[in-house]
């Protein structure tokens, strides 16, 4: 997990295309549905994901971003960085003049289950909650540390009626375990699965499995979708991380794995929720509830919609 984002060359103008509309984009389309409001957490500039996340998210008009916030990581990333991080990918690599608020979250993970992290990240993000309702929630996606949603939680625990919580972590179902997200703050994320907020899981095995790309693949994928695009796949070829699998050195673009979700390009299954063992393993012994988990993703149609998108982006 290395900060690769600051090698790659700035890029600023995507050309016009026509655009292929995703299911959800069909159905806003049609007036069945308003574009779904999204707040994003994330330790950008982690790896190479978070930024795909970012663009993603920004470009898909099923989407209304209502902020960003940058949150730390093991790796030293503060919640400064990661902010900042997300402004280079919105404001100098796809050339968004206007964009939501992008602000720093926690530095660190939180000190104790009942101690939240208070910052002006978890401030905007219990206010923007208040327009919302258990029948119309706020998603919130989180693509990093869950420091940030869990101190929102500890600050106004009622907040769980107002959101529902998309996010990438665990290595897989039925284990558990976890490498990054949730070994980042394992007391925030026991926050959030306790507190009952409606929660949606996309996890590491599933990302491997659907999300990855070699190089090669990256590159065809995104040559010909403008500066942006070819940013990404000039990032994805200079990161160092790969992983063998049957004779191809893939690696996976984790974080979208959420963006898939939310688009509806997986599908999912319902389970008890289980807690979180002190080694991150799931003890199944004392269910807490319910939480939707991620067991397939589209990515024949979940890739072209985002190159269309990528194409027919216009800065604004
Ligand atoms: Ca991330």
């Amino acid at each position: 997990m290395r900060i690769s984002s600051a090698l790659c060359m700035a890029s600023v103008l995507a050309p016009a295309a026509a655009q292929e509309g995703s299911p959800l984009s069909r159905e806003i389309v049609a007036g069945v549905r308003e574009p779904l409001p999204v707040v994003l957490s994330t330790d950008c500039g982690t790896e190479i994901d978070d930024q795909w996340a970012v663009i993603y998210l920004t470009i898909s008009p099923e989407v209304r971003m209502l902020g960003y916030i940058g949150n730390h990581a093991a790796n030293g990333l503060s919640g400064a960085k990661a902010r900042d991080t997300v402004l280079d990918a919105l404001e100098n690599r796809l050339g968004a003049r206007e964009h939501a608020p992008v602000l720093a979250g926690a530095d660190g993970p939180i000190a104790a289950f009942d101690e939240p992290n208070d910052n002006e990240a978890v401030r905007f993000l219990v206010e923007q909650s208040r327009a919302f309702t258990p029948q119309n929630r706020l998603n919130v996606l989180v693509i990093g540390s869950h420091t940030d949603v869990a101190s929102a939680i500890l600050i106004d625990p009622s907040i769980t009626q107002r959101i529902r919580v998309v996010m990438m972590g665990f290595d897989d179902w039925p284990g558990g375990g976890d490498p990054w997200n949730v070994k980042n703050d394992p007391a925030a994320a026991r926050v959030v699965f306790a507190s009952g907020v409606p929660l949606v899981v996309g996890c590491g095995e599933v990302a491997k499995r659907h999300l990855s790309f070699t190089t090669e693949e990256a590159e065809a994928l995104l040559r010909d979708t403008g500066p942006t695009g070819r940013w990404l796949a000039e990032c994805f070829a200079q990161f160092g991380g790969r992983f063998e699998v049957a004779g191809r050195r893939i690696w996976p673009i984790w974080d979208v794995i959420t963006v898939a979700y939310l688009l509806g390009y997986t599908r999912d299954a319902v389970h008890h929720r289980p807690r979180i063992e002190d080694g991150l393993g799931f003890d199944h012994s004392a269910p807490q509830g319910q939480l939707t988990w991620v067991e397939w993703v589209d990515e024949g149609h979940l890739w072209p919609d985002f190159a269309a998108k990528l194409r027919a982006w216009s800065p604004r």
